[in-house]
């Protein structure tokens, strides 16, 4: 581990693309009091103040000390008077009262649970919000709220939804989907994306990226995939999204854009060894243990073109901040636009070919990242 003073004597950049951010966060105490002010922002609506956190959280993150004095932060990018407010208050309090104030704020709260839902964002939020609504359990009960068929799905399977998915889980649906993707296409390939790739071994959902290295697409597969589970009584909710991609087209500059992928949101039944039934004594306890033998999974599949492959395999491998820096970086450090499809050179004005992710880390003039350190 680096002393601090040498450590500050190598500069650190403001891209989290230039940094190695693992799993160990020696910060912890400090990177959650922001994430909590930068979700309380975004609640808001205010995007310039939810970044400033996020990415104040983001650098901590990042640091092999963890910071006990002012004098630790001296010199660093993205720690703003907000954020060295804070900084100052844990040090001195042991915690912020910024922060205590938002976990008790009833609007916070609130927006948090309904934020929990599948399907519900800020939007929703505020609509049940002013309805006079607080709990999911509130808006489960009233049966007048016009609910869309996400948020029908994300009520009904709630409790198992924010129980986290674990590494375990997502081995035992990765067969799943590689078993049903290789009876329609065996040579394709399917890879685990988001922070199961980044070695998280919680998560909320399990994303998976599908290519066919054959010269033929197949645009049907994933309806193939999806029929399949659906005779097999395996999926409980499916919005398929058709690709939009235009190819001529650019790659997006909005930093947060939506890609144009054929993609799947799904809920999965992934089927979990039996309760024990001799723990249980009533009869009702006894029912419920063999009605429920499952657990309701978020799964998302996202099929691509094997040209592109490599740019979706970074965009979906996140995290979202690394994300956004590299993108961030390649406009203006590059005058490069960087999106899950493709690398596009404004000055040369043409799209960068890349067979892997460490080709477009080389493209953009960027020491590689591993997967594992990109927990930005
Ligand atoms: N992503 C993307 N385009 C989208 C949605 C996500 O490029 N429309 C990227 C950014 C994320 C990654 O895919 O880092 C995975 O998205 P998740 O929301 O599943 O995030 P994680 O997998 O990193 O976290 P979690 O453990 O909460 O699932
Ligand atoms: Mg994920």
């Amino acid at each position: 581990v680096l002393e601090m003073p040498a450590f500050i004597a190598t500069k650190v950049s403001q891209y989290s693309c230039q940094r190695k951010t693992t799993l160990n966060n020696s910060n912890k105490k400090f990177t959650d009091a922001f994430e909590v002010m930068a979700e309380n922002y975004e609640f808001k609506e205010n995007e310039i103040f939810c970044l400033e956190f996020l990415r104040a959280a983001s650098l901590l993150k990042s640091l092999p000390f963890s910071v006990t004095r002012m004098k630790d932060i001296q010199g660093l990018p993205c720690m703003g008077d907000q954020v060295r407010d804070i900084i100052e208050e844990i040090i001195e309090e042991g915690e912020s009262s910024r922060v205590k104030e938002v976990l008790n704020d009833e609007r916070y709260k609130a927006f948090k649970q309904f934020t929990s839902v599948f399907g519900v964002g800020v939007k929703t939020s505020e609509k049940w919000y002013r309805m006079g609504l607080r709990t999911v359990g509130e808006v489960k009960a009233d049966k007048t709220l016009k609910l869309s068929k996400m948020q029908k799905a994300g009520l009904l399977y709630y409790e198992d939804l924010v129980s986290c998915v674990s590494k375990a889980e997502a081995d035992a649906v990765s067969l799943i989907v590689k078993n049903t993707v290789c009876t329609f296409l065996p040579d394709a390939l399917v890879t685990i994306t988001g922070g199961f790739r980044r070695g998280k071994n919680i998560g909320h959902d399990i994303d998976f990226l599908i290519t066919n290295p054959g010269p033929r697409e197949d645009d049907e597969l994933l309806h193939k995939v999806i029929d399949l589970w659906k005779k097999q009584g395996l999926l409980l909710y499916c919005d398929i999204i058709e690709s939009t991609f235009v190819k001529e087209q650019l790659p997006s500059r909005k930093v947060d854009a939506m890609d144009h992928f054929q993609k799947c949101f799904a809920i999965l039944k992934l089927y979990q060894p039996r309760v024990d039934n001799s723990t249980c004594n009533t009869s009702e306890q006894l029912e419920m243990a063999e009605v429920k033998d499952w657990k309701a999974i978020r799964v998302d599949l996202v099929i691509t073109p094997f040209e592109q492959y490599s740019y979706a395999l970074l965009g979906w491998t996140g995290s979202r901040q690394f994300g956004r820096d590299l993108r961030r970086y390649a406009a203006h450090e590059r005058k490069m636009i960087l999106d899950n499809h493709g690398l596009y050179d404004r000055r040369k004005r043409i799209f960068l070919k890349a067979g892997s992710e460490e080709e477009i880390f080389a493209h953009l003039g960027l020491d590689y990242v591993e997967p594992w350190e990109r927990n930005a």
